[in-house]
């Protein structure tokens, strides 16, 4: 396993779109091990793997609270099948955004589709924190960042506030 370098904006890697993966197998599962190792030593609760610079439609996260077991989950080429028409907002980060946060409205519930990490197929529904990070990291997927849901200027001043600390 290995820590990988999370990319930062205003890289222009974040904004492609991921390309669906063609067979869970070993080597895919490297990957997420070593996704899995990064998220926790960046440390945050969920990675998308363009946020590595790998374009591929996987997904790691763990929700899991400090002192809690480790429940890591791994989800391959993630599909949203249903959005609640209700929607919550929720204070945002973002790893690849470091130190930046913001109020982001989403829908409050989601059905998805994915393959775990032994390639089956899994079919169930996200509300809480779980639906607002899978969503987030569903967007990252698109190459869509939580501050692209905010307005210009608020989107400006979050890539420039991240240009000054990466140059302190
Ligand atoms: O995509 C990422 O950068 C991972 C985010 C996931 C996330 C974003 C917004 C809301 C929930 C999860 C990072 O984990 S951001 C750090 C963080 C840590 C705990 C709670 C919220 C955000
Ligand atoms: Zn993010």
């Amino acid at each position: 396993m290995a820590i990988r370098e999370i990319l930062t904006v205003p890289h222009p890697v974040l904004k492609q779109v991921s390309q669906p993966v063609a067979a869970v197998d070993d080597e895919l599962r490297a990957l997420m091990d070593d996704m899995l190792e990064t998220m926790y030593a960046a440390p945050g609760i969920g990675l998308a793997a363009i946020q590595i610079g790998v374009p591929k439609r996987v997904i790691v996260m763990d929700l899991s609270g400090q002192g809690e077991e480790k429940q890591p989950r791994y989800f391959v080429n993630p599909e949203i099948t249903w959005k609640s028409e209700e929607t919550a907002p929720y204070e945002e980060g973002c790893l690849s955004i470091p130190e930046y946060y913001d109020e982001v409205e989403r829908p409050a519930r989601v059905k998805l589709r994915y393959l775990n990490y032994q390639g089956e197929q899994i079919e169930e529904e996200a509300d809480g924190l779980y639906a607002v990070c899978i969503q987030h990291e569903m967007d990252h997927l698109e190459g869509v960042l939580f501050i692209d849901h905010l307005s210009r200027l608020k989107r400006e001043q979050a890539v420039k506030k991240v240009k000054k600390l990466k140059a302190a």
